[in-house]
C-alpha cells in the first residue's frame, strides 16, 4: 500500500472501478463533463487545470475562441464536475513587457504556499512558460516567463526541494514539435532557473512505442510516500498523426530528475468516440489531477481530442501496482 502525502479531500469527484475493467484508469460514466461551447465564444475547451478552493473547486480552462485563438480563463465548482466558466479570458497585471498576450494555452494550476500559481504556455517570441499567481481566482498577478522560448508543459512541483522551487518542463520548437523530453530547473525565487536536469526522454524501438515521439509533464506531480508520483503525457508519429496518451512514473522524492519506476503500457488513450474524434483526433492530455490522501483515490482531468474535458479516476495503488507489474 502506498500512501498519498497532502489533506484528506474527500469531496473530490468519484466513481469506483468498473466491474471488470482491466486498465489502472477508468472514465468518468458521464464524459466529457465540460462540452466545447461552455462560454459563448468557445470553439473549444480542453486541456484544462483544477484544484480544490474553499468549499468547492477552482480552475483554469483552456478555452479556444471561435477566432480559434487561445486563451485562459477562470472557473468555478461546487462538485468538480459542473463548471461555470468565465466568459472573459484571465487578466493579469505585473510588468506590461511581460504580460503582454500573444497566446495562451494549457494551464496547470498548483497551490504552493499561501497561494495558486497558474503556469501556462505562453507566446513570447514563440512558446514559452508563463508563470503567474492568485489568491481568488478573481485578480491574477503575471510573473517573468520561467524559460527562454522555446518550451511548453512547464509543471511546479507543490512544495520547495531543498529551499528551491521545481518546475518540470519539455523544450520544444515553434512548430508542432517532433521530440520532447522532461527536464526539471530550480528557482530561489520564481525568477531565476536554473540546474536544469534530464529526467527522461522518448522510448526508441518497439517496446513502448506510444511513448516514441514525444513526452511532457501532465498534472502537478503528486507526492507519496514512495516519491513524486507523475502522470505524464506520451506522443506516437502515426500515418494518421500525433497520438497522446498518457503514462505515470515515479520520481525520486528528494532529487525528482530521478526515475525510480516508469509505466510501460499507457495508463489511458484515446478509445472513446469524443477522445478519438475532434479539432485533433486521438488526443487524451492531462493537465490536472485531484487527489485525497485519506483514500488514496486521484481524479484526472484531461482533455479531449482538442476539444472537450474529461475525467477520469484512479488511486495511488493502481498507478504504484501497474508501474511494478509493467515496469519500463
Ligand atoms: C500540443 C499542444 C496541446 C495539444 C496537442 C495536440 O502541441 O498544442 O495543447 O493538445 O498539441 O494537438
Amino acid at each position: 500500500m502506498s500512501r498519498l502525502i497532502g489533506a484528506p479531500l474527500q469531496d473530490i469527484p468519484w466513481q469506483p472501478k468498473p466491474a471488470g475493467c482491466q486498465s489502472p484508469v477508468w472514465r468518468y460514466s458521464a464524459n466529457p463533463i465540460i462540452p466545447r461551447d461552455a462560454i459563448p465564444t468557445s470553439n473549444s475547451v480542453f486541456n484544462s487545470a483544477v484544484v480544490p478552493y474553499r468549499a468547492g473547486f477552482a480552475g483554469v480552462f483552456r478555452c479556444d475562441s471561435r477566432a480559434v485563438s487561445m486563451d485562459i480563463h477562470a472557473g468555478f465548482s461546487a462538485d468538480g464536475i459542473h463548471w461555470k466558466i468565465n466568459p472573459g479570458p484571465v487578466r493579469f497585471d505585473g510588468d506590461p513587457e511581460v504580460n503582454r498576450r500573444e497566446y495562451r494555452y494549457d494551464p496547470r494550476v498548483c497551490f504552493l504556499g499561501d497561494r495558486y500559481y497558474i503556469t501556462w504556455c505562453n507566446g513570447y517570441h514563440g512558446p514559452t512558460i508563463g508563470l503567474g499567481y492568485t489568491f481568488d481566482f478573481k485578480e491574477f498577478h503575471q510573473l517573468e516567463n520561467a524559460f527562454l522560448p522555446y518550451n511548453r508543459n512547464g509543471v511546479l512541483f507543490p512544495r520547495k526541494i531543498h529551499g528551491h522551487y521545481a518546475m518540470l518542463s519539455r523544450p520544444s520548437d515553434t512548430g508542432h514539435t517532433p521530440f520532447g523530453d522532461i527536464f526539471c530547473s530550480v528557482s530561489p525565487d520564481l525568477t531565476f532557473w536554473g540546474k536544469h536536469r534530464y529526467v527522461m526522454g522518448t522510448v526508441s524501438g518497439d517496446r513502448s512505442a506510444w511513448q516514441s515521439k514525444k513526452i511532457g509533464p501532465g498534472p502537478v506531480p503528486i507526492e507519496t510516500d514512495e516519491g513524486w508520483l507523475l502522470i505524464y503525457h506520451g506522443v506516437i508519429n502515426t500515418c494518421n498523426g500525433f497520438v497522446y496518451r498518457m503514462g505515470c512514473a515515479l520520481l525520486d522524492a528528494d532529487e525528482p530528475w530521478k526515475v525510480k519506476l516508469r509505466s510501460r503500457f499507457y495508463i489511458l488513450g484515446p478509445q472513446e468516440p469524443y477522445e478519438r474524434v475532434g479539432d485533433v483526433p486521438n488526443v487524451t492530455f492531462p493537465c490536472a489531477a485531484l487527489a485525497d490522501s485519506a483514500t488514496g483515490r486521484i481524479a484526472i482531468y484531461y482533455g479531449c481530442a482538442d476539444t472537450v474535458t474529461g475525467l477520469a479516476f484512479t488511486t495511488v495503488d493502481e498507478l504504484m501496482d501497474y508501474m511494478k507489474k509493467y515496469p519500463l
